[in-house]
């Protein structure tokens, strides 16, 4: 080992043991450390962040190699292993009075506004160092290496000096921890900020706007990430509004930042613009194939993993299939806005690995989560959201890693290691998304939830004010006949923006799974299912499945009661009484609601 080697080693030891001393009994972080580490660093591996351990000896290349390694170590790992995407990026839809747009766990921890003292306006809420480095260090102990500080529907404010100087503080904390910071940013900002006429990316002003932007944030975050940007998108400024396309707007962000080795995430999340009355699924293939190739290298298409938002279950998003040459990241929800935010215990890993089985790791440059972390004490609103936490950084490091051991470590970390001999916590995670699918919306069912907050069941739900595409009836079409909607070829031919052979299998019913079965067609309640029974028993099947499973994982809370704390014990039991209460009355409104369609009166 080298003399600088053996000396950053040193130093790494020290900042563990300090940061150690703040609270970190709710996360899966041990507070032990194993004794007699030996850390050296080895300039011949690799040139990425990762970590070979043998015994108590952890060889990297970098510092941040090395303290990955310890993390591993801890985990109980041994062996080599090297991270696989470049880009493990947490997005904060955090907004800056401290709010979070579908945050289920209190407020921001990085955001907030205090009252001044004689009540003539707000302050910004000074950071709190303490949690901010405690959230750094559960990330860094699972290989996540990027946060994007601010919600996506940004406010112009983020890009002004007090906030610029916020994001300086927060970075100075995150950087140890191998943590770079990105913000979301408003693509009108230099028109709302009053500084340029317009924002038409074009203009010269405009782009020059931009350009002093960007050399002022990096001379106060010299390693700052860059920007992810929503724009033209419910409501968000873009483009569009200039006549130019997502192209020349992403580009000219994009020369900004290029100086600095930044880069631009700029999302594929669209509907309602350029391609109003489209089938909503089809739009971002719609607005985004015929750029492939206009980009620069710096800017990467973010896309969520399905073609709608983040549904219970939702087959892969096509555009992945359609980008060949422009960089691509997926983006999935940590919080669980569908899928009974922090009241439902919901383990998404098998759904986030049910993506990579249609999109493969490989054609990535990133992943994004968008975050499920708030004030709460327990950091996620429900103890057993942290695993979604675990496993999204978890799967960012290696993909490839199964969801049941991502569970199994999870539960060994956090929780008393007896709670999990018979592995029923593991099953019991396992179970969950899809117990969530049957309760929820089974059989390729989608977007049937109540409006706005997208909590509890609504099939009926219809306001002639608001766009269609925010209406449950437009997602089922249900009427006495039928259910479903006809997107293979003879209807909308959703099915024909997917790559062979997913296009014919999805076309035809007797082919398309029983999962997507009522997301690709509109079938007659008598349909007959692949198991025999009809479309409309089937359906009644999966809903009552959906809440026979909640209530063994009741069972089987009970059973893990004699080995955990009663606080914690007594709050995941009420969460999950909740649930299952909310399981039946899904179950319940939804087949009331598709029975009686079948028989109006
Ligand atoms: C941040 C959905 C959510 C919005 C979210 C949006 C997006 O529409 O309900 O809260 O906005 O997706 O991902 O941009």
């Amino acid at each position: 080992m080298s003399k600088q080697g053996t000396l950053t080693a040193l130093l790494l030891l020290c900042l563990i043991t300090i940061v150690k001393a703040e609270d970190g009994s709710q996360l899966w972080l041990r507070s032990e450390m194993p004794k007699d580490i030996t850390l050296r660093i080895d300039n011949t591996m690799p040139d990425d962040d990762g970590y070979r351990i043998s015994g108590n000896t952890i060889t990297a290349r970098t510092e941040m190699g090395l303290l990955y390694g310890k993390y591993a170590l801890m985990r109980g790992e041994q062996g080599e292993s090297h991270p696989f995407f470049k880009l493990r990026i947490l997005n904060h839809w955090d907004n800056l009075d401290g709010s979070i747009e579908r945050g289920y766990a209190g407020n921001s921890i990085f955001w907030g506004l205090n009252p001044t003292p004689k009540g003539e306006g707000n302050h910004i809420s000074p950071i709190n160092k303490a949690l901010i480095n405690k959230y750094a260090e559960a990330c860094a102990s699972i290989g996540i290496n990027g946060t994007v500080l601010n919600n996506v529907n940004a406010s112009p404010q983020i890009l002004t000096k007090p906030y610029i100087d916020k994001v300086k503080e927060i970075a100075d904390i995150l950087r140890p921890w191998g943590i770079r910071v990105y913000l979301s940013v408003n693509f009108g900002s230099p028109k709302a900020l009053g500084e340029v006429k317009t924002a038409d990316p074009l203009n010269p002003r405009v782009q020059r706007w931009w350009k002093k932007k960007a050399k002022q944030i990096y001379r106060e975050i010299p390693d700052f990430g860059g920007f992810l940007v929503k724009a033209n998108s419910e409501g968000q400024p873009g483009p569009f509004d200039y006549g130019r396309s997502h192209a020349d707007g992403a580009n000219m962000l994009a020369d900004a930042l290029a100086p600095y080795g930044g880069i631009v995430m700029w999302r594929s999340f669209v509907y309602g613009a350029k391609h109003q009355g489209e089938d909503r699924v089809k739009q971002a293939v719609s607005e985004f194939a015929e750029l492939d190739g206009q980009f620069r290298p710096n800017v990467i298409l973010q896309s969520k993993n399905g073609p709608l938002d983040f549904q219970p279950r939702e087959p892969y998003a096509p555009i992945f299939d359609h980008m060949k040459q422009t960089p691509q990241m997926a983006e999935l929800q940590i919080t669980q806005e569908y899928l009974g935010q922090s009241k439902h215990l919901v383990y998404l890993a098998p759904m986030w690995q049910e993506f990579f089985s249609f999109v493969k790791p490989e054609r990535l440059v990133g992943i994004a989560g968008v975050a499920n972390i708030g004030l709460d004490t327990n950091w996620c609103g429900h103890h057993f959201s942290q695993a979604n936490w675990y496993a999204f950084g978890r799967l960012a490091w290696n993909p490839t890693l199964t969801s049941e051991q991502i569970a199994q470590e999870w539960i060994n970390q956090t929780l008393d290691s007896k709670i999990n001999t018979d592995s029923k916590l593991t099953s019991m995670l396992m179970r969950s998304r899809e117990a969530c699918v049957d309760y929820m919306m089974p059989l390729g069912l989608h977007h049937i939830f109540k409006f706005d907050h997208h909590m509890g069941p609504e099939p009926d739900g219809f306001k002639a004010d608001y766009p269609i595409e925010w209406c449950p009836v437009y997602y089922h079409r249900a009427n006495k006949d039928s259910i479903g909607v006809d997107r293979s070829s003879t209807g909308t031919n959703a099915t024909g923006q997917y790559r062979q052979p997913y296009r014919s299998i999805y076309d035809k019913p007797e082919t398309c799974p029983d999962e997507y079965l009522l997301w690709f067609h509109r079938l007659p309640w008598t349909y007959r299912m692949k198991s025999g029974l009809t479309l409309w028993e089937e359906l009644q099947r999966h809903y009552n499945h959906g809440v026979a499973e909640v209530d063994d994982f009741v069972n089987i809370w009970q059973q893990a009661k004699p080995y955990i704390d009663q606080q914690r014990w007594k709050e995941v039991d009420s969460l999950l009484r909740f649930q299952q209460q909310d399981a039946r009355l899904w179950r319940d409104t939804c087949l009331k609601y598709f029975g009686e369609m079948q028989h109006p009166h």
